[in-house]
This record gives structure tokens, sequence and C-alpha cells, in this order.
């Protein structure tokens, strides 16, 4: 027996490498009814690996070679799975989520060389260190067809994400429809940041992303960004906005990218924030808020609605406090668990259970902090998006054409070593995983999205997934690892960034 690493990301809790490879090859079945044998045959097929084909419904000999699906209802952890490679192979799922996982890891030990496709012998036990492992799309800056959503579940659900937040609404524009104020896409909907074109999901879309990343193992987090960020539901619904309140940071921006300022009605295209916010005390823009928080909710089997809470620079404190409570408040009536960005725990009454999004640096500053510990003293948990980390929207390097610089530059490695646990002064336990958001000021296509999230996503991925301390938790590890994920990525078409730092594998 050898202790070995082996070409995966993230690390898995528990690895034992046994001598020599197992072919795999076209006589191979795979067995078990699992939506995930499809999925392993589609995916090693894109590789121009060999053609598995399924088993017959009740086979269940496997011969050598054979690759054998099952859930096992006795298993504890929830999302784990154990994988056998012997002269066959074993994947049991404790779920079928952790099935799909199971397959993931396959996939990635799949390998050609000159003797063509095998995996190595050896016995994973796996299962994440955090329930929640998320990445987020910002939708509204620029808009991505319900088609570039799909490819982009299916890359970051194979790097055992199992939650998509989708950043529905912005300044620039309102990204999903809502029948009962029907103006938000009809003319909210058209334009983007830099006076791109727009779009939005129509419910039929939205519910196709649900379904299809349900089909991936991900749940599905709405946000409809409030009380700021909404210069676009002014466009559709002047009455619900006040005129724009600009600030001295706002406006040196805009002068120096020779951006427009945000006139109240007009379709916005610059990427200045804080600029917005609904009528706060109008009783008009709670019928909004519920409305809206309905409509989201019919449509989102999830448990959670995100209402945003960031930025809100145009209002005072006791405004801003006064609307965090009660929407926050209307989430929780409509059944769901409000999500926030970290400013709304300044609110001393924030509705109990309320899950904060810290989006701060790894050493906090300011409230930050205290308004972020203010959701656990409510009952509720934490998100960590430490932003000189996690985002995914920084620069690789100074001179990377896309992306901001505001929090930080974010190599790979910046983006490896950070750890969740440590930023705040909250129990372990209140920490309920990891998210990686992608804010869209600078990226016009789902290609520029791409070369953003790949490969930093995968270091965010690890810190969610994998033990907190093994001997592989290092950047020296990670990076090899990594650079063995380039030709799943080309297989898939996925745009990833081929940063200098990492050692990238041909196949
Ligand atoms: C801050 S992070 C924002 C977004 C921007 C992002 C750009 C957060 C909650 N708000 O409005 O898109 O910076 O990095």
């Amino acid at each position: 027996m050898v202790l070995t690493t082996l070409p995966l990301v993230p690390l898995p809790a528990a690895v034992v490498v046994h001598e020599g490879r197992m072919p795999l090859t076209a006589t191979a079945r795979v067995h078990g009814s699992s939506p995930a044998a499809g999925i392993l045959i589609d995916a090693l097929a894109r590789r121009g690996g060999p053609a598995l084909s399924p088993a017959d419904a009740g086979d269940d000999a496997p011969a050598p070679g054979d690759i054998v699906l099952r859930t096992d209802a006795e298993g504890s952890a929830s999302e784990g799975y154990s994988l056998r490679i012997g002269d066959h192979v074993d994947i049991v799922g404790d779920d079928e989520a952790g099935l799909f996982y199971g397959v993931q890891t396959l996939l990635q030990l799949a390998r050609q060389d000159d003797d063509g496709w095998s995996v190595p012998r050896t016995e994973i036990t796996d299962a994440p260190r955090f329930p929640h492992r998320g990445v987020m799309l910002d939708v509204a800056r620029h808009f991505f067809d319900v088609s570039e959503v799909k490819k982009f579940i299916d890359a970051t659900s194979a790097l055992k994400f199992n939650r998509l937040h989708l950043h529905l609404s912005d300044d620039q524009g309102w990204r999903v429809h809502i029948d009962s104020w029907p103006l938000l896409t009809e003319l909210s909907s058209t334009t983007a940041a830099s006076g791109d074109a727009g779009g939005f999901y129509t419910k039929d879309d939205y519910r196709d992303i649900v379904a299809y990343a349900a089909s991936r193992h991900m749940i599905l987090i709405p946000e409809i960004d409030l009380p700021g960020h909404t210069h676009a539901v002014g466009v559709a619904y002047p009455e619900l906005v006040e005129a724009p309140v600009l600030n001295d940071a706002l406006v040196t921006q805009a002068e120096n990218l020779g951006q427009p300022l945000p006139v109240a009605g007009e379709s916005y295209l610059g990427w200045g924030v804080g600029h917005s916010s609904v009528r706060i005390r109008e009783e008009r823009t709670y019928d909004f808020v519920r409305d809206v928080v309905r409509e989201l909710a019919e449509m989102t089997p999830g448990p959670y609605i995100h209402i945003g809470g960031d930025e809100s620079l145009g209002t005072s404190q006791e405004d801003f406090d006064h609307f965090a409570e009660r929407a926050t408040q209307i989430v929780v009536d409509a059944g769901k668990t409000p999500v926030a960005w970290h400013e709304m725990g300044a609110a001393a009454g924030i509705a109990e259970g309320t899950v904060g999004q810290y989006w701060g640096m790894k050493i906090p500053t300011g409230a930050h902090a205290a308004e972020a510990a203010h959701f656990v003293e409510r009952g509720g948990a934490l998100i960590m998006s430490a932003a000189d980390a996690a985002y995914l929207d920084m620069k690789y390097t100074a001179d990377f054409p896309l992306g901001l610089t505001w929090a930080a530059i974010i190599d790979v490695r910046t983006a490896y070593e950070w750890e969740p646990t440590a930023v705040l002064e909250v129990p372990d336990e209140a920490i309920l995983g990891v998210e990686a958001p992608l804010w869209s000021e600078t990226t016009r296509t789902i290609d520029d999205v791409e070369q953003l999230v790949f490969p930093r996503a995968a270091a965010e991925a690890e810190i969610a997934w994998s033990p907190k301390h093994a001997p592989e938790r290092t950047w020296e590890s990670f990076r090899g690892r990594l650079g063995t994920l380039a030709p799943l990525w080309k297989a898939e078409g996925v745009r990833f960034h081929p940063s200098a730092d990492i050692p990238w594998s041909d196949r």
C-alpha cells in the first residue's frame, strides 16, 4: 500500500492508494438506476474516453472493469460517498448527492496514457466539511441566458459546489419575471452594464434553471437586492424609488471610467454603487417586496431567499434598519429563510434565523464583524465570502484584462490560503460554509466569466469541502492537483485562466 497524491480537487476526506490501475474500456457496464450513471457515461464520452454502456436492469453482478453505482441509506454523513477501485469500481453514495460526487471523483481519476484509459486502484471515503458550498453569478450587471447558466452549473457542481446564488436584480437591470409587477421585466431588463444587451428569465426559464440545478444537486438561492441597488426598479415603477443620491466615490469613478451618472427613471449603464434606494417609509414598497418574495418563493423549492442589503450608502441607518427588519420578516412570512449581506446585521430586530453573508475582508474592518456576529446572536448563521480571498471578480494580476481591484488582487494562491472560521469571532458551528461570488460589471460574455471563475473556484471548493487539516491541504499539493483539471475543463469547453503558477497537464 502506498500513499500518493491523486489528481483530485477538492481533496477527499480519506484516501488509500493501492498499487496498479484498472483499465477503463468500452466493454465496461455501469450498474445501477441512478441518474448519475448517465452523467458519468456522457462526461467520459465528451473527454474522448471509452463509450461505457448501462448494464441491463437488475444485472447486479459486476464483471471486472464494470462500475457499480448505488446509494446506501444507512450512510451517516449526508452528501458523502465511498469509492473503491479494485478489479471493478464500487461507488456507494450516502444519498443521491453523494453518489453524484463519487462520480465526479471517478471522472477526475480517469486518465488516458499510452496504454489507454484507466483509473488508479484506491479506496476513498469522503464527505464535505461544510454544508454550504456556494457560487454566485451576477446576472444583473450582465445577463447570462439559461444555457449559459446550465453550463456554469455543470462546471461548478463538478467541483462539489451545492449552492447557486443568482443575483437577479441590481441598478442596471431586473432579470426575472414577476407577474404582479410586469413592468420590471418589460421596461428594466433590456439593458446591461456598459450599454450591453440585457435579458430576463421567464418563470419557465427560472423553473428550468431550478430543475437543472437540482439534477446536479445544487440549491438555487435567488437574490433580489434591496433596499439599495434598485435603480432599475425605478425605471419601471418610479413611485417606488428615491431620487439618486450620489457619493464621492461614485462621482470620481464615473469620471475615471467615463461613465454617466445615474438619472432617475432612465436606464443606468455605469458601475457605480450606493446611489439608489426604494422608498422605505412608503407602504407601497412593502406591497412590492411582499409580492416579489411571494412569487419567488412559489417557484423556489430551496429554503432561502436572499434580499440583498449591501451598500445602501444614501440611506440613513435608522431607515435602513427599519427596512431590514421588515424585509427579513416578509421572507419568514413567505415560509423561507432570509439571507442578507452582512450590513443587515446592523438592525437590532432582524428576523430570527436570518443567514448573513459576510463580504468584508479576511481581517474585518469597521463594523463588519459586529454586523455579521449579530446574525448569530439572532439565531442565524453565516456564509463566508471574504472579499480579498473569495471574490471571483477581482483581477488575478494587476494587468489582467478582466475584473476589478477594490478588494485585492487575488492570485490562485491567495484564493486558496484563507480559513473561513478564522475571520470572525463566532463559534465554528455558526459558519454554514463558503460562497464565491462573481460580479459581472466587467464580464460581457460567459467566456469572460469562466476566465475569472476558473481556476479560483476550485480553490474555494477545496476550502468548502475538504478537511481543514490534512497533509495535502497545502498550496504545493493543491497546485499540482489543480493542474490535472485542465483536460477536464478543455473537454467541457470551460475557458479557464491558465495561470502561470499552476503546472497544467495535457491529459
Ligand atoms: C460590491 S459585494 C458589491 C457589488 C459589486 C462588487 C464588485 C457586494 C455585496 N456588493 O455591488 O458588484 O462589490 O466587486
